[in-house]
């Protein structure tokens, strides 16, 4: 059994605690810690978690802690992730990996330095079924080349504290992420724009937000993306290529016909969206920390992700598109 400490029990890391407790083979969860020590006890009783940490470093250092899920606050991300690979343990890190690339620049620098992969990102959705058929039709070429995405992220709700800025880097960053893994391909140039308000929108940050992008292919994507205040959850994409579209399948749902119409519910957590795609990641984690050898979202990935909303966040208000400029890739994230 691989011994997990995870760091952070708010609504994901719940999440991933009851997965790698109840579902996921070979994993146990031996300790657990949260800036909040009662929610981390909470949770402790709740999965028969051994031992709870005030701290992420003190369970970092813990001897029989193997490996860590990094499931905290955005803003805590890069430190604990640095702090990981201090001791040499394998991370995974929801996302985002930083908030700022310059950190997700020390974190590569610092991976590089063991020599192999030690940290996954929780980029969830390159793990759900509809996304990776969309990417094997790009890949097969039988619709020719992709030529522009449109993807739309609506959320019913956020945390309080919840920033403009945070748009991008919580949010829309699942785009920035996946639209590069479809299309095997890395953004030139970003801008984001701010469009009418939504009325419903009160709390202060901007909402809606468009995010456009252009790729080194010069593929162009533009990403709708409402943080708050939608009627459900609902993630769109749809990829246009030469010889036809290619569309991200709604969630199955049973339709009902009644009063002269035909219709089914649209899901309002984001945490059952993905829910089978987070169940195989987390498997398909456990499996490469097993054989030692990585093969999901890297930091790298993370870092790309990151340097776009940097950009993104940077060009708000300028009306004009500003380049992504990136650090040459690293040996160790090259495909093998
Ligand atoms: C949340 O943090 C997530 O990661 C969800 O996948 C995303 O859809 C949501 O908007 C974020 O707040």
């Amino acid at each position: 059994m691989l011994k997990i400490g995870v760091i952070g029990c708010g609504a994901i890391g719940r999440e991933h605690i009851r997965r790698l407790t109840n579902l996921v083979p070979g994993a146990v969860v031996v300790a657990c810690s949260d800036y909040w020590r009662k929610s981390a006890e909470e949770t402790a009783g709740q999965y028969g978690i051994q031992n709870v940490y005030d701290t992420g470093e003190e369970l970092i250092a813990a001897k029989d802690v193997e490996a860590i899920v990094i499931t905290s606050s955005d803003s805590s991300h890069a430190a604990y992730v640095l702090e990981s690979l201090k001791h040499g343990k394998y991370v995974f890190c929801e996302k985002p990996l930083a908030q700022k690339s310059s950190d997700c620049e020390k974190i590569i620098a610092e991976e590089i330095k063991h020599g192999r992969r030690l940290i996954q990102v929780g980029f969830m959705r390159r793990y759900d079924r509809g996304y990776a058929e969309m990417k094997r039709i790009i890949e097969s070429g039988e619709l020719g080349a992709p030529l522009m995405i449109h993807a739309c992220h609506r959320n019913v709700s956020q945390t309080d504290g919840f920033q403009t800025e945070m748009g991008i880097t919580n949010v829309a960053i699942h785009e920035l992420d996946i639209c590069r893994w479809l299309l095997g391909d890395e953004y030139k140039n970003a801008q984001v724009l701010k469009v009418r308000q939504s009325a419903r929108s009160t709390k202060g940050y901007d909402n809606p937000q468009i995010v456009l992008l252009e790729t080194s292919g010069g593929c162009r994507i533009d990403v709708e993306v409402q943080v708050a205040d939608a009627y459900g959850y609902d993630i769109q994409c749809q990829v246009v290529c030469e010889q036809g579209t290619i569309d991200l399948p709604d969630p199955s749902a049973v339709v009902k016909r009644a009063n002269a119409a035909r219709s089914f519910p649209i899901l309002t957590d984001w945490a059952d969206r993905f829910i089978e795609a987070y169940d195989i990641e987390l498997t398909e984690w456990m499996q490469a920390v097993g054989k030692e050898k990585l093969t999901g979202p890297s930091s790298w990935d993370g870092y790309a992700a990151c340097v776009a909303a940097d950009t993104l966040n940077r060009s708000r208000g300028t009306n004009r598109f500003l380049e992504i400029e990136m650090i040459g890739k690293p040996d160790l994230y090259q495909a093998r």
